[in-house]
């Protein structure tokens, strides 16, 4: 796995950051040493579509960047005519992607689609994975997504949402975001690093708080939704669409 060093070096005027090759290159070792929890998220996912796959549906991995989720998912979905489709907009993601799972011997069917997951068609789903993706789509389109991901899921499916998020009290969002630099550090990114890092994201991530998606989510019509995993700023939530059981 190559190590992540793009931000290493002082970079006089810094672009916005980018999922292009060069990303690519080294996106496993960043996303491991950038996200706390990360592999605990992605694995759990897996688990958490293996319970909601429901016979002959879809599991949509929306930002599937190289494929993790999609993996974890390919390995605990039993359902009989099940089929995950990862969905990227970076060509340079869907490329390496392609040959990550190429290189998985698990039989469940997938599909990989370079495309906006603002436009591709969500139908007949019982897993929606959304892991810190909605955080890159901008704000005033959040909603929409969600709205189509609601109506494009089965009674019964859930979507799973990582984000990192913000906190409504000052003080907590101050220390959390130091947190998560202590664990960047910890993980070998220098304060350089780290400051150029952010300042590439900036206006690129956009983070809401757990009740701004709580909202989001409520309004689109999932009947429940609670947090599930949380260390320092990052989170996942489940969000069920309700049977008429439920009601
Ligand atoms: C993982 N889920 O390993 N349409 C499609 N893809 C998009 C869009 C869009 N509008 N905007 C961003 N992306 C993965 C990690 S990374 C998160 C997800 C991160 C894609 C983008 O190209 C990238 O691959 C992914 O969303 C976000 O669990 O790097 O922090």
């Amino acid at each position: 796995m190559s190590k992540d060093d793009i931000y290493a070096n002082p970079i006089d005027e810094l672009p916005a950051f980018r999922f292009d090759e060069e990303v690519v290159r080294v996106f496993p070792d960043m996303i491991k040493r950038s996200v706390p929890g990360y592999s605990t998220i992605i694995a759990m996912t897996g688990l958490l579509a293996g319970r909601y796959a429901s016979p002959g549906s879809n599991c949509y991995d929306l930002g599937c960047s190289l494929g993790a989720s999609t993996l974890a998912m390919r390995q605990q979905v039993r359902g009989e005519g099940c089929r995950v489709i990862g969905v990227d907009n970076s060509s340079a993601m869907i490329e390496r992607c392609r040959s990550v799972i190429d290189t998985d011997s698990h039989e469940l069917p997938v599909d990989l689609v370079c495309g906006d997951i603002e436009a591709v068609a969500i139908d007949n789903a019982s897993v929606v994975v959304l892991n810190f993706t909605l955080q890159f789509i901008p704000l005033e389109q959040r909603s929409a997504l969600m709205q189509r991901i609601f109506n494009g899921l089965r009674p019964g499916g859930i979507l799973v949402l990582s984000e990192k998020v913000l906190f409504a009290d000052p003080h907590l969002n101050a220390l959390n975001i130091e947190l998560h630099h202590d664990f960047k550090r910890a993980n070998g990114y220098s304060d350089l690093e780290i400051a150029q890092k952010r300042q590439a994201l900036e206006n690129v991530l956009v983070p809401e708080t757990l009740d701004d998606h709580r909202e989001r989510l409520a309004a689109a019509g999932f009947s429940s939704c609670d947090v599930w995993f949380q260390c320092f700023n990052f989170a996942s939530l489940v969000a069920l669409k309700a049977t008429e059981a439920d009601d």
